[in-house]
């Protein structure tokens, strides 16, 4: 779907009279939950290991997990996006929302199960994701409809690095992803922001930080974003 197509798909969602109107942005969110989200090349992964250190020197009990999971339906996933093995891109959407509901809600190793015994949970990529990439083959409200049920973080971090950068540091990379394409970067760097625009209306915080910096700023930044927020709450507690 070409970008403004997009567009106007979200113009409608404010529109009472369209079918968009029940849309469910204002849905359940969970407490302690990250999410890091970005383009291909933005450091997701690299700031996800970082923060997994540092929790762990800091004695935070926490997750750093990430999507496409490595459960099976993830591990499926991560053969497409190798071109192991082909799948239609409408599956490829169904597939991702199969593996989240796994990763939210199975028994004992899902993020819900991980947040109930205080654990703070920071996921690299989640449904965020699933709207920005598979809305450029499949049509947003497909991908919404996939993943209308699925709760929302508290934080929503997105490494904003310009299509150029990313795309720089993708040609480093040995071999090519499905969708490390320029072009469907570009409509995938649109479709996060449009994205931000309708979460807006949600009580998710969504913090953009910046991506052209050094590694270690943008990790700094992270943390800070996540300590304050314990500071809060231990502030709060302590007034009660
Ligand atoms: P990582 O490179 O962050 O491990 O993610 C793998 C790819 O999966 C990434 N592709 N690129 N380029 C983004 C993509 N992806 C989706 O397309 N939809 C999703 O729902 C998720 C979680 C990831």
């Amino acid at each position: 779907m070409a970008s403004e197509e997009f567009n106007n798909e979200l113009d409608n969602m404010f529109n009472e009279n369209t079918e968009y109107s029940n849309i469910n942005i204002d849905r359940e969110i969970l407490k302690n939950f990250f999410v890091i989200e970005g383009l291909d090349g933005a450091g997701t992964t690299t700031q996800l290991k970082l923060l997994d250190k540092e929790l762990s020197v800091r004695n935070i009990p926490h997750l750093c997990t990430f999507e496409p999971t490595d459960f099976e339906i993830g591990s499926l996933i991560r053969n497409i996006l190798h071109k192991k093995t082909k799948a239609n891109r409408d599956t490829i959407a169904f597939l991702f929302a199969a593996d989240r509901n796994e990763h939210i809600y199975r028994k004992d190793y899902g993020i819900i199960d991980h947040l109930d015994k205080k654990e703070l949970v920071i996921c690299d990529r989640y449904l965020f994701s699933s709207l920005a990439y598979q809305s450029v083959d499949c049509g947003f409200n497909f991908v919404f409809s996939l993943n209308s049920r699925f709760p929302l973080p508290e934080y929503l971090i997105y490494i904003d690095t310009p299509v150029m950068i990313s795309q720089e540091r993708i040609n480093k990379r040995p071999g090519n992803e499905l969708f490390d394409i320029k072009v469907f970067q570009e409509k995938v760097r649109k479709n996060y922001a449009n994205i931000f625009k309708l979460f807006s209306m949600s009580r998710m915080k969504i913090i953009t930080v910046k991506g052209d910096r050094p590694i270690k700023a943008i990790h700094n930044s992270i943390m800070d974003i996540i300590l304050k927020d314990r500071l809060k709450d231990r502030l709060k507690n302590r007034q009660v």
